[in-house]
C-alpha cells in the first residue's frame, strides 16, 4: 500500500511561503488541527483563540459573522494571540466572483482581509485569472465541499485541481477527496461525535481523513467551540489528528 508523504517530505515539494510555515508549525507543535472559529462576537473569538491557540496550526475565521468587528478591537488582539501561540489566520471567505470584484472584497470594505489574513479560501468557479489578486497571501482553493448534494463532482474537482496546481498563489485545496501531493489538503467536516448537523453538513473522523484522503490538516468547528471545555476538546482532536497522521505514514 502506498504511504502518504510526511510533513518533512512535503516541505521539499510545497514551495509557497505559507505552505512552508504551516508545515513547520505542524512539525513543531505536533498538530494538524485547524479550529474553525464560527462565533459571532469578538469576545468569544478571542477567548476561543486563547484556549485553543497552543494546540492549532491555524485559526479559521469567518469575520463577516462577527456582530462587533473592529479592526483594532478584533484583529490586533487576534494577531497578538497568533504570534504568542504561533498559529496562522485563515480567513474562510470563499471568494467566488470575477477577479476585479474579489480584489475589492479582499482589500476594501469593513474587513480589509488583505491587511491581516495569512491565507484565504477561494472558489475557482471564476477561472484561473480570478485568483491573481491574492498575490500577497496564499490561497487554499475550494476543490470539493463536505455538504450533502454539493455540485463539486469528480469532473469539477478535476478541473478545479488543474487551476490549483498551476496558479502560483494557490498552495492548497479544501476537499473531501485526495488531491495531488504538491498541494496541501485541508479537510473540514470532521467530528468525533456526530455524523451530520441536520443542515446538510456531513462529518467524518480524523482517522478517515488521514487514512482515506491523506489529508494534511483537519478543520473542526462545532466539535470544539460548542464543547463544554473547548481547550480539552481541541487537545482531543489534536491528539486524534496526530495519531491518525502517524498511523498513515
Ligand atoms: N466548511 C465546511 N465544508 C466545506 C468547506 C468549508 O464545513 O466543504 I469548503 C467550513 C464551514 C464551517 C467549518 O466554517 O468548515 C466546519 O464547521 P463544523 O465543524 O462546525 O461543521
Amino acid at each position: 500500500e502506498e504511504k502518504r508523504l510526511s510533513y518533512e517530505a512535503k516541505l521539499d515539494i510545497c514551495d509557497h511561503s505559507v505552505a512552508q510555515k504551516l508545515l513547520q508549525i505542524a512539525i513543531e507543535k505536533k498538530s494538524n488541527l485547524i479550529v474553525s472559529a464560527d462565533v459571532t462576537t469578538t469576545q468569544e473569538l478571542l477567548e476561543l483563540a486563547e484556549k485553543v491557540g497552543p494546540h492549532i496550526v491555524a485559526l479559521k475565521t469567518h469575520v463577516d459573522i462577527l456582530m462587533d468587528f473592529d479592526a483594532d478591537e478584533t484583529i490586533l488582539p487576534l494577531k497578538d494571540l497568533a504570534t504568542k501561540y504561533n498559529f496562522l489566520l485563515m480567513e474562510d471567505r470563499k471568494f467566488a466572483d470575477i477577479g476585479n470584484t474579489q480584489e475589492l472584497q479582499f482589500t476594501y470594505g469593513t474587513y480589509r482581509i488583505s491587511n491581516w489574513a495569512d491565507f484565504v479560501t477561494a472558489q475557482v468557479i471564476a477561472g484561473y485569472e480570478s485568483l491573481d489578486c491574492f498575490r500577497n497571501v496564499g490561497v487554499a482553493a475550494i476543490i470539493g465541499m463536505s455538504s450533502n448534494g454539493t455540485l463539486t463532482d469528480a469532473n469539477y474537482r478535476e478541473e478545479a485541481t488543474k487551476i490549483a496546481l498551476s496558479h502560483p498563489n494557490v498552495f492548497g485545496g479544501v476537499s473531501q477527496n485526495k488531491i495531488p501531493n504538491e498541494l496541501l489538503l485541508f479537510t473540514p467536516g470532521i467530528n468525533l461525535a456526530d455524523a451530520g448537523d441536520g443542515k446538510g453538513q456531513q462529518y467524518n473522523t480524523p482517522h478517515h481523513a488521514f487514512t482515506q484522503l491523506e489529508t494534511d490538516f483537519i478543520i473542526v468547528g462545532r466539535g470544539i467551540y460548542k464543547a463544554d471545555d473547548a481547550e480539552q476538546s481541541a487537545l482531543t482532536y489534536k491528539i486524534a489528528g496526530w495519531k491518525a497522521y502517524e498511523g498513515s505514514l
